[in-house]
């Protein structure tokens, strides 16, 4: 027996290093048995298999769980439906080579259930992925030829794990791929599972029961067209945690969970209340923190707003109905009752003779209704005209990698998906298209008026550049402080140019500096662009950011704020030394900050530690002077829009310098046209009423400071925080414990200082006032220097913070994320600010 034992260590040297203990044992076979509470930890030491009791449970479970010294994250379970009452089971590998959970009267509560050839030696490990996998061996001659026979892998219980495979196939019966657990002390099968639908396009369902919860949409080859942020391999966060693959094996089309670093322990789980997540171990805060989930806002959740309704997550009422369409129940619809969806208002003409043609309103990134039907082989345009002549059509959608998407049933699960989902385009009586008719007739009307100015300007700028080459980097003529007055224009004479201390770089110079905008100085990129270190010829270092196109300026006008917000001068805010404009190049030029930006220090455990309670102080200090300076001091009043900590550079010294002010003047044209444009902000940084309803006052910035300012004391970042159950926000948790007066237990342990800790807690109620849900109970900047310096003592109580509950799940990703992934989220802004 002794010699078996020490035969399968040698062909399967797993755990070898643990023989040496003398309880452990690191294999089971048919002569070892694992006995409670023994255990066995794979080679890399990452998983553990054995016995377990869930929280306020006796009952005990055989299982695998993260070996992780404090949190028991199980990802699997053997006899989740039939517990052990006593500490008295054994999990054993049976002769014939199933595995069998037993207990103290020999009876088989669980077994892995395989009937395969014989094979003459078995033996189960636990293999370094988190896979409990049984070998069989046809003798002990061929120790190299075991055969798997059964793993747990291709069992799973509620987790995905790294390397999990899973085949793409819609026609076999429902298959139930995960189960939740019925509570978080009983893993027995719970009311939430996963699977994939049963009929067409392959997609990933969550099933309550038997009634859909929510759904992907169909799998594209790259993502779910159905969600937001999955699959980036970034999810919310900054660090890379895994995603799915496509792979072909055997002829079969598999999904595989890849990617992430190991030692991010990355994985999928289902909640037992039904929500997905892919979670990751935060080493810093010894927590897991959530990359993505489903569902995560009330509009993902199935047929929400019924048949033919919309869902938008942030407008009020949610659900509207399709146009064309009025609801079947008005009253309850009224009430909030949406699920009785909508109904046609004018029938389609389609078929009927002498009619109109029906035509098609496009809306633009939607999730696309449940039940598409695939049409292979067309082009959007031919699509189209599918959809177009066959009656039974009622909408189309074209993804560049599905193609050609139909919808013949009733639409529903329909919602707006912004910044991710597809257009769809839905069949409407020319009628009720006419509406739309009028508005591209007034467009058309002021394009025509409009084109008249453009062609000036490019008469203009033809002009110029035929007069001066290279258009609008000009000479600089460098002038006296100017005497002129503040809103006179930069531009006096059309030759040169009158601008203090500005530089305007040429391309060709700044290409060089970059080294062609090679992409290792490439610093950082964000919605409005990437950012290059460079350096000039005179050895001096900048930063270079390169605007996206999504600038709609012209050049002059492009200069023209640029030279305004040069003048914006102050210690916190990052200096513009120059830019560029070249063609279709926007650039513009700022001192370079060797630090990076407040983010990489804040949420990195190593350079955390060099900000000491003073630096953070000083840090808060300055950005609140910095913001006072933008809103009040400079005669600009400049509402920032995208404050975040990685917006604030630090200098050799960590003194805070906020950058990318005036961004929306340069992308957004002059504040003072009361028109509707599109601007960046940051989902997490955002006050409620800029993120839901684009409004955005002095008030938004202070909501943006408050959670980084709390970010800062907390050392905690207010987008990838997930307390357990409760999914509350930074802000959430925070409130939760200042109700609790508890709120010592939010301050950084590095930074928590006993002598300072009533300072600490001060700045702590300041953020809370901050971030607090209507902007009139916000105090403005000058108010918030004067408690932060104590000279108002005596602070007002906070009311509760706006988002307490998690529900945004994007964020920004300003250096690691691309352009496409990033966390830019346009919002369209109706009303603008009084300037
Ligand atoms: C365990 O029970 C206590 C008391 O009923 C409860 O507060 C706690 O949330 C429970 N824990 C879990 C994980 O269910
Ligand atoms: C259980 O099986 C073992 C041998 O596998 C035997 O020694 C023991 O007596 C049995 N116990 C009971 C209660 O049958
Ligand atoms: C194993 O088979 C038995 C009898 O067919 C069944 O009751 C049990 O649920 C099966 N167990 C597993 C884990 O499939
Ligand atoms: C064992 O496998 C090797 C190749 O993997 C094969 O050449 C050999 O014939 C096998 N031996 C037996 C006994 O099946
Ligand atoms: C995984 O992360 C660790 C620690 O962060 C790092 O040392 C290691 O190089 C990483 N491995 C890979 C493959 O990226
Ligand atoms: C909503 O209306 C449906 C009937 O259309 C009804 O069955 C359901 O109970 C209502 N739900 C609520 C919460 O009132
Ligand atoms: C029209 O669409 C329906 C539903 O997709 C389909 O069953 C039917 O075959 C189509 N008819 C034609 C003529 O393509
Ligand atoms: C800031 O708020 C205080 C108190 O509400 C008010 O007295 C002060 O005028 C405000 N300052 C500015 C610049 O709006
Ligand atoms: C804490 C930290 O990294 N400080 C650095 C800031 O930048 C200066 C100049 O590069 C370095 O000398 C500091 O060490």
């Amino acid at each position: 027996m002794i010699q078996i034992y020490a035969f399968f260590l040698y062909i399967l040297p797993l755990g070898l290093e643990l023989c040496s203990a003398a309880t452990a044992i690191s294999s089971i076979t048919p002569t070892q048995i694992l006995k409670d509470p023994e255990t066995i930890v794979s080679k890399n030491s990452l998983f553990r298999l054995g016995f377990f009791s869930p929280a306020n449970s006796t009952n005990r479970y055989v299982g695998i769980w993260y070996n992780l010294p404090s949190v028991k994250e199980v990802i699997w379970v053997a006899n989740r439906n039939s517990p052990l009452t006593d500490s008295n089971g054994v999990l054993r590998l049976s002769v014939d080579g199933n595995l069998q959970v037993e207990n103290s009267r020999n009876v088989t509560l669980w077994s892995s259930n395989v009937t395969h050839p014989a094979t003459k030696f078995s033996v189960a490990q636990l293999s370094d992925f988190g896979s409990l996998v049984v070998q069989g061996f046809p003798s002990n001659a061929t120790p190299e030829n075991g055969t798997i026979i059964w793993q747990s892998f291709e069992h799973p219980a509620d987790s995905v794990l790294p390397n999990m495979r899973f085949i793409l196939t819609s026609n076999s019966d429902l298959r139930r791929v995960l189960q939740a657990w019925k509570s978080s002390s009983d893993p027995s099968n719970g009311r939430f599972s996963i699977g994939t639908n049963s009929l067409g396009l392959f997609q990933i369902i969550i099933w309550d029961g038997d009634r859909p919860h929510w759904r992907s949409g169909p799998w594209n080859g790259n993502i779910f067209i159905g969600t937001r942020y999955h699959n980036t391999g970034y999810g919310n966060i900054l660090v890379n945690t895994g995603s799915f693959t496509q792979e072909t094996v055997g002829g079969m089309l598999s999904l595989v969970f890849a990617g992430a670093n190991e030692t991010l322990m990355s994985h999928y789980a289902i909640t037992y209340q039904g929500i997905i997540a892919q979670r990751w171990w935060d080493d810093s805060i010894k927590n897991w923190g959530i990359s993505w989930k489903a569902p995560d806002n009330v509009c993902d959740i199935y047929g929400k707003c019924g048949e033919f309704g919309s869902c938008r997550p942030y407008s009020s009422p949610i659900c509207s109905c399709l146009k064309g369409f009025e609801p079947k129940n008005k009253e309850e619809w009224k009430r909030g009752n949406w699920s009785s969806g909508c109904a046609r208002r004018k029938q389609l003409q389609c078929g009927l003779p002498g009619s109109k043609q029906d035509g098609f309103l496009r809306l633009s990134m939607m999730k696309v209704p449940e039940n598409a039907e695939l049409i292979t082989g067309l082009n959007i345009d031919q699509c189209r005209s599918a959809c177009l002549t066959n009656c039974s059509c009622l909408a189309y959608a074209y993804d560049t990698q599905i193609t050609c998407l139909t919808w013949s049933g009733n639409l529903i699960d329909v919602a707006d998906l912004s910044p991710g989902g597809v257009d769809l385009y839905l069949r409407l009586a020319q009628s009720e298209l006419s509406n739309n008719i009028n508005i591209k007739a007034i467009v058309a009307a002021s394009v025509i008026s409009g084109t008249a100015a453009v062609a000036a300007i490019i008469w203009f700028l033809w002009r110029r550049s035929k007069s001066k080459g290279k258009v609008p980097c000009l000479p600089i003529k460098r002038v006296e402080r100017s005497q002129a007055t503040p809103n006179a224009h930069v531009f006096r004479d059309k030759s040169q140019v009158m601008i203090e201390d500005l530089q305007i770089l040429e391309f060709d110079k700044l290409a060089e500096a970059t080294d062609s905008f090679h992409e290792y100085n490439l610093l950082g990129a964000g919605g409005f662009g990437q950012v290059y270190k460079g350096k000039l010829e005179d050895g001096q270092e900048i930063a270079v950011k390169r605007l996206s196109r999504a600038s709609g300026q012209g050049a002059e006008e492009f200069m023209n704020e640029v030279a305004l917000i040069s003048k914006l001068q102050h210690r916190n805010l990052v200096k513009l030394l120059g830019c560029c404009a070249e063609g279709e190049e926007k650039m513009l030029i700022y001192e370079f900050m060797p630090n990076k930006s407040l983010d990489t220090f804040l949420f990195d455990p190593e350079k955390r530690k060099s900000l000491d309670l003073q630096k953070c102080f000083n840090i808060i200090e300055g950005v609140c002077r910095g913001l006072l300076y933008l809103h009040r001091d400079s005669r600009l009043k400049i509402i920032h829009r995208d404050l975040k900590a990685s917006n604030i550079l630090l200098d050799k010294d960590l003194n805070p310098k906020i950058s990318d002010f005036g961004m929306a003047r340069i992308f957004g044209g002059n504040q003072d046209q009361a028109s509707t444009q599109r601007v960046v902000g940051t989902y997490g940084y955002m006050s409620p009423e800029y993120a839901m309803e684009g409004h955005f006052s002095e008030k938004s910035d202070v909501f943006s400071f408050g959670v980084v300012l709390i970010e800062i004391v907390s050392g905690k970042k207010n987008n990838n925080y997930w307390y357990q159950e409760d999914s509350l926000s930074l802000l959430g948790y925070a409130w939760k414990l200042w109700r609790e007066d508890n709120i010592i237990l939010l301050i950084d342990p590095s930074i928590n200082s006993a002598p300072f800790q009533a300072e600490t807690v001060r700045c702590i109620h300041v953020g809370l006032l901050c971030v607090q849900e209507l902007a009139k109970d916000r105090p403005n900047m000058s108010t918030v220097i004067s408690m932060l310096l104590s000279d108002i003592t005596e602070l007002p109580n906070p009311k509760p913070p706006g988002f307490v509950q998690r529900q945004l799940s994007s964020d920004t990703g300003s250096y690691q994320i691309t352009e496409q992934t990033s966390s830019t989220n346009y919002v369209t802004v109706t009303s603008l600010a009084a300037r």
